[in-house]
C-alpha cells in the first residue's frame, strides 16, 4: 500500500509518539484531569500519578511526579512539592502548574540539558489543585463575573489555608519555655479538627520526606515566607515581623522567584509595595493555622506562599503572558532545593538511621533524616557547626563549609552507646529509644 506524502509524515509523528500541546485555557476538573494523564502518558519513563485522597465532593487530588525512577525515594536526591489552587477561586497557580508539567516533560524530550539535570536529580510534586470543588463553584462563575471569595474555601465553606493545626503558639510557647522547635506533633485527634483536603495534603507531607515547596495564590504579586503568625497580638493595619531562625535563607528563596518573575520584583503591584516584590507573613498580616508555617513546623519542608496575580481568576487572554512570566521564576525556584549540605547518617555498620536530628549551631531549628538515612539541611553559604544525633547513638559535630553553588555532602557515622553502665551517661539500650539522648555527647 503507497502513502501519500502527508499521510507518511503523519504517520512518522504517530510513530515518534509527538506530544500534544496543551493551550492557553482554563481547565475544568475533568480537563485539568486529561492533561495531567496525558503528560504521564507523553513521558511514562519520568512521571506517575498518584492521588493523596480526595475532597469533600469525592473529587481526586492528583499528584504528577517527575523523576528518572518515579515512584522511588532514592538516598540523597531531595523531594519537591508545589502545591496549587487552594483557594479554589486563585486559578492562575493551577494553569501554571499544567503548563509546568507539560513544560518539564517536552523539555526532557527534547533534551534539554537544564531540565534533564533537574529530573535526574530532584523528585518532584506537582498538585495542580488543593481545592477542585473550590474551584468549580468560582469557575461556573467564569474569570469576569468572579466575585472577590465565590469558590475560595471548600464546599464546607472552610477556608483551607487556616485549617491546619496551630503549631506557631505550640513553638512561641517553647521559645520561652523550652521545647522543641522542629518536627511539632499534632493533638491527637487532629484528624477529626480538619478537613478531608488538609487531612490528605497533611498526610502527604508525613509520608514524604519534602525539603522545599511552594503554595501558588493569587490577589496580590508578591512572595511571601514564613512566618505568617506574628508572635505578639497587633491590631491590624498595625503588624509585626516574625521571623524564622531562617529568615535570611527564606528572603533568598523568595527573592529567588521574585527576580527570576516579570515584574514581581519590581514591587509596586496591584496598588501595594513590597519591596524587591517579597514580604514576611506577619508582616504583611497575620494568618493563623496557614500550611506554609505548618511545612516548617511539623516536617523538614520550607515551603513560601506566591501571590501570583492581581486578578485572581484572569481572563484566558492572560494566561500565555502569565506563563511567560513565571516559567523561568518556577524553574529557578525549583533549583534552590540544590544547596546546603545533603548527606546519610549510618551507624557503625553502615546501617541507615532514619529520624536522626541534624542541629545547626547557629540557627535554631533542627531537621532530621529521612526514613532512607538521608538528610537535606538548606543553607546560604558560610561555616556551620552541625552535630548528628540520634537516640542510642553518641551525637557527632561537624564543621562545614557551605559554598555558593551545589550542596557539600557531609555523612554522619554514629557510634551506638553500649550497655555496659558506665560513669557519666545512662545506658540507652534500656531506654526507650523515642527519647532523645540529650544527656550523651560525643564519644
Ligand atoms: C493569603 S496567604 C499569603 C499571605 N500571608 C500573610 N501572612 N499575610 C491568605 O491565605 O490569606 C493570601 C491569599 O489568600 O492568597
Ligand atoms: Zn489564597
Amino acid at each position: 500500500m503507497r502513502l501519500h506524502m502527508t499521510e507518511f509524515i503523519f504517520t512518522l509523528f504517530l510513530l515518534a509518539g509527538t506530544a500534544v500541546s496543551i493551550d492557553f485555557v482554563h481547565h475544568r476538573y475533568s480537563e485539568m484531569v486529561q492533561v495531567l494523564f496525558r503528560v504521564q502518558n507523553d513521558c511514562p519513563y519520568i512521571t506517575r500519578i498518584y492521588s493523596i485522597g480526595h475532597s469533600v465532593q469525592r473529587r481526586q487530588l492528583y499528584v504528577l511526579e517527575f523523576s528518572d525512577n518515579p515512584g522511588i525515594h532514592e538516598p540523597l536526591e531531595p523531594e519537591f512539592k508545589y502545591v496549587g489552587n487552594m483557594h479554589g477561586n486563585e486559578v492562575l497557580g493551577r494553569e501554571l502548574l499544567l503548563q509546568l508539567a507539560e513544560f518539564l516533560c517536552e523539555e526532557y524530550r527534547m533534551g534539554n540539558e537544564r531540565i534533564t539535570r533537574l529530573i535526574q536529580e530532584t523528585r518532584i510534586h506537582i498538585m495542580p489543585s488543593m481545592n477542585p470543588d473550590g474551584y468549580e463553584v468560582a469557575a461556573d462563575q467564569g474569570p469576569d463575573a468572579n466575585g472577590y471569595l465565590t469558590g475560595r474555601n471548600n464546599v464546607h465553606y472552610i477556608d483551607l489555608n487556616r485549617n491546619f493545626p496551630d503549631l506557631n503558639s505550640v513553638l512561641y510557647y517553647n521559645e520561652k519555655n523550652g521545647g522543641p522547635n522542629h518536627h511539632i506533633q499534632l493533638p491527637d485527634n487532629w484528624e477529626k479538627t480538619v478537613e478531608p483536603e488538609t487531612r490528605a495534603v497533611i498526610k502527604w507531607m508525613q509520608s514524604y520526606n519534602f525539603v522545599l515547596s511552594a503554595n501558588l495564590h493569587g490577589g496580590a504579586v508578591v512572595a511571601n515566607y514564613p512566618f505568617d503568625k506574628s508572635r505578639e497580638r497587633v491590631r491590624y493595619p498595625k503588624t509585626s515581623y516574625a521571623a524564622t531562625p531562617d529568615d535570611s535563607l527564606f528572603q533568598k528563596l523568595a527573592k529567588t522567584y521574585s527576580f527570576a518573575h516579570g515584574w514581581m520584583h519590581q514591587g509596586w503591584n496591584c496598588g501595594d509595595y513590597f519591596e524587591n516584590g517579597i514580604t514576611n507573613g506577619a508582616r504583611w498580616y497575620s494568618l493563623s493555622k496557614g500550611m506554609q508555617d505548618f511545612n516548617y513546623l511539623h516536617t523538614n519542608c520550607f515551603e513560601i506562599t506566591l501571590e501570583l496575580s492581581c486578578n485572581k481568576f484572569p481572563r484566558t487572554e492572560q494566561l500565555e503572558h502569565e506563563w511567560l512570566a513565571n516559567r523561568e521564576a518556577l524553574i529557578s525556584y525549583l533549583e534552590e532545593i540544590h544547596q546546603g549540605i545533603k548527606g546519610m547518617v549510618y551507624d557503625e555498620n553502615n546501617n541507615v538511621i532514619g529520624g536522626a536530628v541534624i542541629s545547626v549551631k547557629e540557627i535554631h531549628h533542627d531537621i532530621t533524616s529521612g526514613m532512607e538515612g538521608d538528610y537535606f539541611r538548606l543553607l546560604l553559604p558560610g561555616t556551620y557547626t552541625v552535630t548528628a544525633s540520634a537516640p542510642g547513638y553518641y551525637s557527632k559535630t561537624e564543621s562545614v563549609t557551605v559554598g555558593p553553588a551545589g550542596p557539600t555532602q557531609v555523612n554522619f557515622h554514629l557510634k551506638e552507646v553500649k550497655c555496659l553502665p558506665k560513669e557519666g551517661h545512662t545506658c540507652l539500650k534500656q531506654i526507650d529509644k523515642k527519647i532523645f539522648p540529650r544527656s550523651v555527647t560525643d564519644s
